[in-house]
């Protein structure tokens, strides 16, 4: 079906549910094979990546710097100096995999553990904490929950959504957007496996598998949401597999394996870009730490399954790829972790050093012209807190 817009006509419908997926290399995939690049040993067994060694670093240092800050960001939170984080332990191959197949001018529609994204294209760990304490220099001027993160540059990277699965058709909408101004951007959304369960999941899908969208879905199976693990979350055999109802393809990809991330992420991309539409990928991935710093795992996750994905961990597993290519080294891997630490211990310094916003900052940002009742709540609220004090850090207790 075609549909005017600006003076120009825009094929908005699929043309077959499932036509021939153009591979940039490698074997077509199908949504039950498990599409692996790196051997758990460092070995490649697809085609090479065409990376090079500052490419294939900087992939690695991105993920030592998703490591060090989850690191960091727990310490805090249990110290009390922060009310919440997300830890990503296990997944940051699903991340900065997905992100290096991104360009600088497209969108990211993340999930509250998409953070690595960020960092890979420039996101300062600075810049991000000023989110974690919520202070006035905070993108989002302390009016989110820690980990929201919202960056307009160097990416667009869209402010993290708390109600599951929204984020789906925000980015299927933007993506359409894109479309029918000529656009040559794509957009791509990140949820867990329990994110497939929401309203957002069906009708994104839907909507982009018939407006031929140019939308990646990165579905992170990463075994549980919160407490729930995917065998009860689905009959289905797969997540990907959900992708043919929509008449999409659907690829499953080995999420602790870096090179397979980039791999299916780059060519669902550019299948999005040249036109032919979304993709559905199940990353299948371990988050090795809790759901969020309220969680015990240990509650519900069996130790073993824990033991066995630690064996999986996605920066052992790149690191024995840099090796065999005479790019790492132990001592190499340890310097590098310690400068991230250090660089994350200074955006520390300088991000609870910032002031807080003021109370007064709560209608900016919003309306042009504050309506008159709203002035009238405001100023009966600053009032009080003339009379009796603001609330300080710690004052309420963190909901989840
Ligand atoms: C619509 C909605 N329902 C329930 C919740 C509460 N909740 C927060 S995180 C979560 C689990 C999400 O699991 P998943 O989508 O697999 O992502 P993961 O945390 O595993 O990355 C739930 C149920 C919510 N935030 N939004």
């Amino acid at each position: 079906m075609a549909r005017r817009y600006d003076g120009r006509t825009v094929d908005c419908r699929s043309e077959a549910p499932f036509g021939p997926l153009e591979e940039l290399y490698g074997p077509p995939m199908t949504a039950q094979e498990l599409l692996t690049v790196t051997a758990p040993d460092g070995t490649l067994q697809g085609a090479d990546p065409k990376l090079s060694s500052d490419e294939l670093l900087h992939c690695y240092r991105t993920m030592l710097m998703v490591r060090a800050f989850d690191d960091v960001c727990l310490k805090l939170q249990r110290s009390g100096r922060i009310g919440f984080s997300i830890p990503n332990k296990g997944v940051e191959a699903c991340q900065v995999g997905a992100a290096s197949a991104l360009r600088a001018s497209d969108w990211i529609f993340p999930s509250y553990r998409d953070f690595g994204m960020a960092l890979y294209h420039g996101v300062t760990p600075t810049e991000m904490m000023h989110n974690m304490f919520g202070n006035d220099l905070d993108t989002a001027r302390g009016r989110q929950m820690p980990v929201h993160f919202s960056f307009d540059a160097p990416i667009h990277f869209v402010s993290i959504s708390s109600p599951l699965g929204t984020q789906i058709p925000q980015a299927v909408g933007a993506a359409y957007a894109m479309k029918l101004r000529g656009e040559p951007h794509v957009a791509l959304t990140s949820f867990g496996d329990g994110s497939t369960s929401t309203l957002g999941f069906h009708s994104g899908l839907n909507f982009a598998g018939v407006w031929k969208a140019p939308v990646v879905f990165l579905c992170q199976n990463n075994g549980y949401a919160i407490s729930c693990p995917t065998s009860e979350q689905t009959a289905s055999e797969s997540f990907a597999i959900k992708a043919k109802a929509y008449g999409i393809p659907g690829v499953r990809v080995d999420g602790n394996d870096l090179l397979a991330m980039r791999k299916a992420t780059l060519e669902a991309v550019e299948r999005a870009r040249r036109g032919d539409g979304p993709t559905l990928i199940e990353a299948v991935t371990f988050r090795m730490g809790g759901h969020s710093t309220s969680d015990d795992p240990t509650r519900y996750v069996p130790k073993e399954l824990v033991e066995a994905w630690a064996k999986k961990d996605p920066l052992a597993r790149f690191e024995r790829f840099l090796e065999k290519r005479k790019l790492w080294t132990k001592e190499l891997g340890e310097r590098l972790y310690a400068e991230a630490l250090e660089h994350i211990g200074q955006a520390v310094k300088v991000a609870e050093a910032t002031p807080a916003p003021k109370l007064e900052s709560i209608f900016s940002d919003v309306y042009a012209d504050v309506p008159a009742h709203l002035r009238r709540q405001g100023q009966a609220a600053f009032d009080l807190a003339a009379r009796k004090g603001d609330a300080g850090a710690g004052d309420g207790k963190f909901p989840l």
